[in-house]
C-alpha cells in the first residue's frame, strides 16, 4: 500500500536508560545482508562473463540495462565531445581533484622503511602499486563522478599502471560526460560500458577487450557486492577487493548546543542515498523540545526534496536513541561501527580522542558529511555494516602492498645464525638449519 505524500517523515526513537540488552543489540544491527542468496544468484552470471567474454557482457547489458551496445570498451584519448561539461561542474570537479589529490598523495609511503635489528641484519619495506585495479562507479538512481574521484585519485597517486573504470551506460549507450571527464582526469587506461556482476567479472577475469585486473574496488548494488566476494574467493581469478560493501550509513551524535536544521539535514543527506540507507540520532541529554524540533526539521525539510520518496522508507527505517551523557552515547557509537559519524557536540573535537570504530568522522556544526562525499579530501568509500571495526576507508595504500627486504653480512649471520638454527631444529627443519650452518662454516 501506499503512504500518503503528506504523511509526517519520522523517525523511530528508543530511551538507551530503558532498553534490555537484547533490544539494544538489535538497535546496533543493520538489516540482514543475504550474501548467500545473493552469491548463489550472481554465479550464472559470472560464469558466463568467464565464459563467453565479450558475447555474454553485450547481451547482459541488454538484458539488464535495456542497451544494446556495439563494444563494451572505451580506450584513451577519450573524445572531447564525450567530456563537454558546464564550467562550474568542471571547476568544482577540479577543485575536488585538487584536494583529494592532495590529501591523498600526503598518505603516500614513497620512503623506505629500513631498520637494523641487530647488528649486520638489515630489514626494510618499501610500498609498490597494484599493476592494475578495476574500479567500479555505481550508476542506478544518481550519477557518481564523485566516486570516480575517490576511486581514481588514489589508483593515480599510488602509480598503478592500469586503471578499469567499470560503470553501466545510459539508456543511449553512453557514459555521462562528468564520469568521463573524471576518467580522463585519474588517467583511466579503459572504462567498461557495464555495471553489476557481469562488469565485476569482466574485471577479474578479463575478456577479449576488457583488461584483467588485480584488485576491485567500489560501491556497488547486492549484486555487485556479492560479485565481488564470489571472484576473490576464486583462486583462478587471482582479485582481492577493497572491502564488502553494504548500504551507506550515517550515525549523527547530537547535544544541546546542535542546530535542530544542521542535525535533520545531515541525516536526510545520507536517507536519500537509497530505501536502504541507514541513519541514526544518538541524542544526549536533548530536552524534549529540541528534540521535537529535529523531528520537525527532518519532516519539513524531507517533504521539500526531489527524492522524498526514497527519504520516506529510510527515515522510517532509522532511529533516534536517547541516552544521557556523551559517554554512554560514544559507546553506543563505537558498538554501532558507523561507516560515517558526525559530531555535533559542545566539545566535538575532544570526543574524537575517543572513537574506536568509525570510517570518517565529521567534526562540529560546520563539518557536513557532504564535504567529504564530494570535496575536502578525504575518501567517501568507507566500510559499513559495521566493518569499521576492522576495515579503513579506501585510501593511497589500499592501491599498493608493500615489499619487505633484508640484507645480512657475514659478521651478521656469526650472530642471528646460531638463533635461526636453534629454532629450525626445535622444528624440526634440519634443510632451514643447514642453509645457515652451511654458510657459518664457509665462513669460519
Ligand atoms: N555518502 C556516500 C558517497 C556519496 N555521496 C557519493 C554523494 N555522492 C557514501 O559514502
Ligand atoms: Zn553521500
Amino acid at each position: 500500500q501506499s503512504t500518503p505524500s503528506d504523511a509526517r517523515i519520522r523517525m523511530r526513537m528508543a530511551d538507551l536508560a530503558s532498553v534490555a540488552p537484547e533490544e539494544r543489540a538489535l538497535l546496533l544491527k543493520r538489516p540482514v545482508l543475504k550474501s548467500d542468496e545473493m552469491i548463489l544468484k550472481v554465479k550464472p552470471i559470472v560464469d558466463n562473463v568467464r565464459a563467453r567474454g565479450d558475447a555474454a557482457l553485450i547481451e547482459l547489458t541488454a538484458k539488464f540495462d535495456k542497451v544494446q551496445l556495439k563494444s563494451t570498451v572505451i580506450f584513451p584519448p577519450f573524445a572531447p565531445e564525450s567530456m563537454q561539461i558546464d564550467p562550474t561542474v568542471k571547476s568544482a570537479i577540479d577543485q575536488a581533484y585538487a584536494n583529494i589529490r592532495k590529501f591523498h598523495e600526503a598518505q603516500n609511503s614513497e620512503g623506505t622503511l629500513v631498520v637494523e635489528t641487530m647488528p649486520g641484519v638489515v630489514c626494510s619495506r618499501f610500498a609498490r602499486p597494484i599493476g592494475r585495479v578495476g574500479l567500479y562507479v555505481p550508476g542506478g538512481t544518481a550519477i557518481l563522478p564523485s566516486t570516480a574521484l575517490m576511486l581514481g585519485i588514489p589508483a593515480q597517486v599510488a602509480g598503478c599502471k592500469e586503471v578499469v573504470l567499470a560503470t553501466p551506460p545510459r539508456a543511449d549507450g553512453t557514459i555521462s560526460p562528468e564520469v568521463m571527464y573524471v576518467a580522463h582526469r585519474v588517467g583511466a587506461s579503459a572504462i567498461l560500458k557495464a555495471g553489476g556482476a557481469q562488469a565485476v567479472a569482466a574485471m577479474a577475469y578479463g575478456t577479449e577487450t576488457v583488461p584483467k585486473v588485480d584488485k576491485i574496488f567500489g560501491p556497488g548494488n547486492q549484486w555487485v557486492t556479492a560479485a565481488k566476494m564470489l571472484v576473490q574467493n576464486d583462486t583462478d581469478a587471482l582479485v582481492s577487493i577493497d572491502m564488502p560493501a553494504g548500504p551507506s550509513e550515517v550515525l549523527v551524535i547530537a547535544d544541546y548546543t546542535a542546530n535542530p536544521a544542521f542535525v535533520a539535514a545531515d541525516l536526510l543527506s545520507q536517507a536519500e542515498h537509497g530505501v536502504d540507507s541507514q541513519v541514526v540520532l544518538v541524542a544526549v541529554g536533548i530536552t524534549p523540545e529540541k528534540l521535537a524540533k529535529i523531528e520537525e526539521e527532518v519532516d519539513v525539510q524531507a517533504h521539500k526534496l526531489s527524492r522524498v520518496d526514497i527519504v520516506r522508507e529510510s527515515i522510517g527505517k532509522s532511529i533516534i536513541v536517547k541516552t544521557s551523557t556523551v559517554e554512554e552515547a560514544v559507546v553506543f557509537s563505537n558498538d554501532y561501527a558507523p561507516e560515517h559519524l558526525i559530531l555535533h557536540l559542545e566539545n566535538a573535537k575532544d570526543v574524537v580522542a575517543h572513537i574506536d570504530n568509525a570510517g570518517s568522522i565529521f567534526v562540529g556544526p560546520f563539518t557536513p558529511e557532504s564535504c567529504g562525499d564530494y570535496a575536502s579530501g578525504t575518501n567517501h568509500t568507507l566500510p559499513t555494516n559495521g566493518y569499521a571495526r576492522q576495515f579503513s576507508g579506501v585510501n593511497t595504500l589500499s592501491f599498493q602492498k608493500h615489499i619487505t627486504s633484508q640484507e645480512i653480512t657475514s659478521d651478521g649471520l656469526k650472530t642471528l645464525g646460531p638463533v635461526v638454527a636453534t629454532l629450525a631444529d626445535c622444528e624440526g627443519l634440519e634443510a632451514h638449519a643447514n642453509a645457515v650452518r652451511i654458510r657459518l662454516q664457509a665462513s669460519q
